[in-house]
């Protein structure tokens, strides 16, 4: 039997013995994806893990959205499929420098992109994703805003409104990694195809594209486009589901390789190991967990 057929039988049984459901990342290897009962954004993976009704959640994907299942779905062990499985830009902010922000800007509701530590959620007063960050700026009462902690998805979210946004300068290295020139170049080889990138990307690559997304945004936009190419400016996990649901479809991504290191710690080794030994569960203080769910819950209200 190869490797990977072992792995994925031994996958299937231990989802059995704990009484799992596993979710993924759209960024997660195609492996792992296949192996997953749910595949998402961080938006659709919050929102299926607040339903979710069995003893383990196993997540595949990065910490902090695993911090997420643990707060909306409290009854349940939450194992990450990677111990180490981070994210640097949410490791961009800590909560003494979101403090400093705060006092310098007092009228300023922080609003911040979930991709952040459950101690920075519980110290915001909403979240958002790539998928509603205009939606949930706009809905919100406050003229001032500090968005924390992606500064590229902040001066997105900053052209689809009129109200005042202060940016923190964080960044996605996978995301800020690609020049405009990429994108150009890209162009040149397919002239016909449309672009679709990550409103975590500059500026000037959004400037150049056919549309800024979420992942599941991008998904949905190429199911429903007659187009038949398309030039893909995100985490090339995603290639993975944009071909398998749109077989007639052509999908290129953007530059020679588009991978964020901690995406790509899971794989079905770390998922076996992880099971087995019942690892990396993530818990959350309960005083930060109280607060955190307060600003998940008025995104979730909003959305
Ligand atoms: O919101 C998410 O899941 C992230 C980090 C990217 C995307 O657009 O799906």
């Amino acid at each position: 039997m190869s490797h990977h057929k072992q792995a994925k039988e031994t996958i299937a049984g231990l989802k059995k013995e704990l009484n799992a459901v596993i979710v993924a990342h759209n960024y997660q290897l195609p492996d792992v994806q296949d192996i997953a009962d749910f595949v998402g954004d961080s938006l659709e993976l919050a929102q299926r893990c607040v339903s979710i009704k069995a003893e383990t959640i196993v997540f595949c994907g990065v910490r902090f959205m695993a911090e997420m299942a643990a707060i909306l779905n409290p009854g349940t062990t939450v194992l990450l499929s990677h111990p180490d499985a981070g994210c640097p830009l949410a490791d961009m902010i800590d909560v003494a420098t979101l403090r400093q922000w705060k006092e310098r800007y007092p009228e300023a509701a922080v609003v911040a992109y979930v991709n952040t530590a459950a101690a920075i959620k519980a110290e915001s007063y909403v979240c958002c994703t790539s998928a509603n960050g205009a939606e949930i700026v706009n809905a919100i009462p406050n003229e001032e805003i500090l968005f924390i902690p992606d500064r590229n998805l902040g001066h997105y979210i900053s052209t689809k409104t009129d109200k005042k946004m202060i940016l923190y300068p964080g960044f996605c290295h996978t995301h800020a990694r690609i020049t405009a020139k990429e994108v150009e170049s890209a162009r040149q080889r397919y002239p016909q195809a449309k672009i679709l990138v990550h409103p975590e990307c500059r500026p000037e690559v959004i400037a150049l594209a056919d549309a800024a997304l979420s992942t599941s945004q991008m998904l949905r936009y190429a199911a429903q486009s007659n187009h038949k190419v398309f030039l893909i400016g995100t985490e090339e996990g995603l290639l993975h589901p944009l071909r398998k649901q749109n077989p007639d479809k052509e999908f290129h991504i953007i530059g020679d390789s588009f991978i964020c290191p901690d995406m790509k710690k899971t794989t079905l080794e770390t998922v076996v190991a992880t099971m087995q030994t019942g690892s990396n569960a993530v818990t959350v203080p309960e005083e930060i967990k109280a607060r955190a769910k307060q600003a998940i819950d008025r995104m979730l209200a909003i959305t």
